[in-house]
């Protein structure tokens, strides 16, 4: 009922849709619809109310709405104000929610990097996201899915602000050499496949300043291009590309376009990269992404290996790319 009435009212929301509208549209009470724009409102909706005229829905130009953003996409998606984390909250509820399930937050109170890192995720100027999936794929194939995500995001970020968004392999989008976008994929299964993954997806959009310790190394999308980008536009874009990308690799179809991208707006291939594994630091060159999305390099001593994320970061040999 919730959901109806929100619908209607943003359907109308030109003008004021009296409290005996809904009440007669939706076959309940006054104190029923009351309940409702309630509870919309503490939801986050703005829902101005003038007695003797009814409701109306303000929405701000680059409000987050799931009931738009659902009509949109065709998937379930949830937004929240605030949450400690959207990785967290949909591995607390994998099992109950469906393959490509999507969660937003406004802000994230203990955002996660990889290895216990921190997300800055301040409210209101990025997107922080979450996907749920249950792709029928071994543990091995999963590794794609991150490079799916980074596909999806890079072009996307080309496509609704022209900005030259690369792919620091395998898991950061950088422009002008400072990171824009994380991305954290979280896989739970055994032996036998995976039985759901993660993918958290975070990105400076607005963000208008950081903190000494990011300032070297981060970026918006706004400081790069000295103006705002509407995060409701950039999302589905993201959205509608990766499903795409997902699509195509869950019907067997293949990956040849993500490979392509990852290819493309690649950051590093052709340079020389430094690969940290633990304590051991070595120098060479990044030659290709292969198929599977691991990265292929060519060590100083002519040497060549095929790495995986979990063992390696990469470096430009300059600063931070
Ligand atoms: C990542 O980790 O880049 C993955 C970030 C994933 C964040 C999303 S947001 C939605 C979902 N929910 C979560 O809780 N997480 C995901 P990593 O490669 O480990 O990079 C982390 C490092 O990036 C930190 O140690 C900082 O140096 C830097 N960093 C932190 N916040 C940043 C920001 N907002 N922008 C750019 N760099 C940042």
């Amino acid at each position: 009922m919730k959901e109806k009435i929100l619908e209607y009212l943003f359907e109308h929301q030109q003008e004021f849709t009296s409290g005996e509208v809904l009440r007669k549209k939706f076959n309940v009470s006054r104190t029923a619809v009351w309940k409702q724009i309630n509870a919309l409102k503490e939801e986050g909706y703005q829902i101005k109310s003038i007695p003797n005229k009814g409701y109306r829905l303000q929405i701000g130009e680059d409000q987050l709405i799931p009931y738009v953003l659902e009509k949109s996409l065709g998937e379930r998606i949830e937004v929240f104000q605030s949450i400690d984390s959207t990785n967290n909250y949909l591995k607390k509820t994998a099992q109950d929610f469906p393959d490509k399930m999507m969660v937003l937050s406004e802000e994230q109170t203990k955002g996660r990097g990889r290895m216990g890192r921190e997300w800055y995720s301040p409210k209101g100027a990025g997107l922080f996201f979450s996907i749920l999936l249950k792709p029928k794929i071994s543990m091995q194939e999963s590794f794609i899915i991150t490079g799916i995500a980074a596909a999806a995001v890079s072009e996307a970020i080309v496509d609704t602000t022209e900005l030259p968004a690369k792919i620091k392999w395998p898991n950061d989008i950088v422009v002008n050499g400072k990171k824009v976008c994380g991305i954290l994929t979280e896989v739970s299964g055994e032996l036998d496949g995976v039985s759901y993954m993660v993918v958290g997806i975070g990105i400076n959009v607005n963000t208008p300043g950081f903190s000494e310790e990011l300032k070297g190394v981060a970026t918006s999308l706004y400081l790069e291009k000295g103006e705002k980008v509407l995060r409701k536009k950039l999302f589905l874009t993201i959205a509608k590309k990766f499903f795409h990308f997902y699509g195509d690799f869950t019907d067997g179809k293949g990956v040849q376009e993500v490979h392509r991208v990852l290819e493309k707006n690649s950051a590093i291939l052709g340079r020389e990269v430094r690969i940290i594994r633990g304590q051991e630091k070595k120098f060479g060159k990044a030659i290709a992404i292969t198929k599977e999305g691991f990265l292929k390099v060519r060590y100083s001593s002519g040497e060549e290996a095929v790495l995986s994320s979990g063992e390696v970061s990469v470096r430009g040999i300059e600063g931070y790319m």
